[in-house]
């Protein structure tokens, strides 16, 4: 009797006859060749989502962390996790980290809400260098003034703001306009996984990164399991929270909630 690999390897072997001669027919090259791809790598290597849910701080990444048996995720104190981060598996030579920025769009979109939240209603000239320092300065001293980032929701803020603003001077170069752009390990100069995580450890990178795909060697992810690790649901940023309920609500994964 075959197994399962062997008679994937043959549904495989088949749809590509079936393929080339669907592509060697004048005919019939007006047919969607992509979306029967896709479906034969959905049937041959299925993957399924573990989610990790649940209020912030209460041990979601590190748990995770945990499992792997190393730190790749970023957990501490407070609200941590600021991105959806995926980790899937990869045999034991070809683990590589894969990350998306956000665009310029959203980082100004997000930067227009907390200058909102901090008594500046104007519309901001993000292009312009001298507004950048002046934001820079001002969060400085706001956070000064405040006794630390973490002493009242004005002194959060600042610091918020100040980060994602040092996020967007350190990684410009790399971020687009409207879209989502996305790095391999390589394009960054990242030698491994841990050299890519303590890249999105940073806050300022962090602040500009919008998801993180980690492709790690380990047996709990062989079969197809994609570790999950959203922010907390009742995060104090409010867009992150919406994210994981967003997150929450997607068919085909499992929820493991944390309170
Ligand atoms: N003693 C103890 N501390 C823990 C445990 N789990 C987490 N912590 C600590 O709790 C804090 C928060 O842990 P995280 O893993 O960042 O929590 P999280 O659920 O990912 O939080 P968010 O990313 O903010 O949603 C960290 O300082 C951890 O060291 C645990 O089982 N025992
Ligand atoms: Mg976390």
């Amino acid at each position: 009797m075959e197994n399962t690999t062997q008679l994937g390897e043959h549904l495989r072997e088949s749809t590509e006859a079936i393929i080339q001669l669907v592509e060697s027919e004048p005919t019939l090259r007006s047919q969607d060749i992509a979306a029967i791809e896709s479906s034969l790598k959905k049937v041959i290597s299925p993957t399924f989502e573990i989610a990790f849910v649940g209020a912030f701080s209460a041990g979601k990444s590190m748990l995770i962390n945990a499992l792997l048996g190393r730190e790749l995720l970023y957990s501490a104190e407070g609200h941590a996790t600021g991105i959806e981060c995926y980790i899937a598996y990869a045999e034991a030579d070809k683990e590589r980290v894969v990350l998306t920025f956000l665009s310029s769009r959203e980082i100004q979109d997000e930067a227009q809400y907390l200058l909102q939240q901090l008594g500046v209603t104007n519309q901001v000239d993000f292009s312009s260098d001298e507004t950048i320092s002046t934001i820079l300065e001002t969060c400085t001293k706001l956070v000064e003034k405040e006794g630390g980032d973490s002493k009242s929701e004005k002194g959060r803020t600042a610091k918020a703001l100040k980060l994602l603003m040092e996020g967007w001077e350190a990684n410009r170069d790399r971020i687009q306009p409207f879209g989502n752009a996305t790095y391999s390990m390589e394009q960054l100069d990242l030698k491994n996984l841990q050299d890519g995580a303590a890249y999105a450890r940073r806050g300022c990178n962090s602040a500009v990164l919008k998801r993180l795909e980690y492709y790690c060697h380990h047996d709990l992810l062989e079969d197809g399991n994609i570790l999950v690790d959203l922010p907390g649901i009742d995060a104090p940023v409010k867009e992150d929270a919406a994210l994981t309920y967003d997150k929450s609500n997607a068919r085909k994964r499992l929820l493991l909630w944390w309170s």
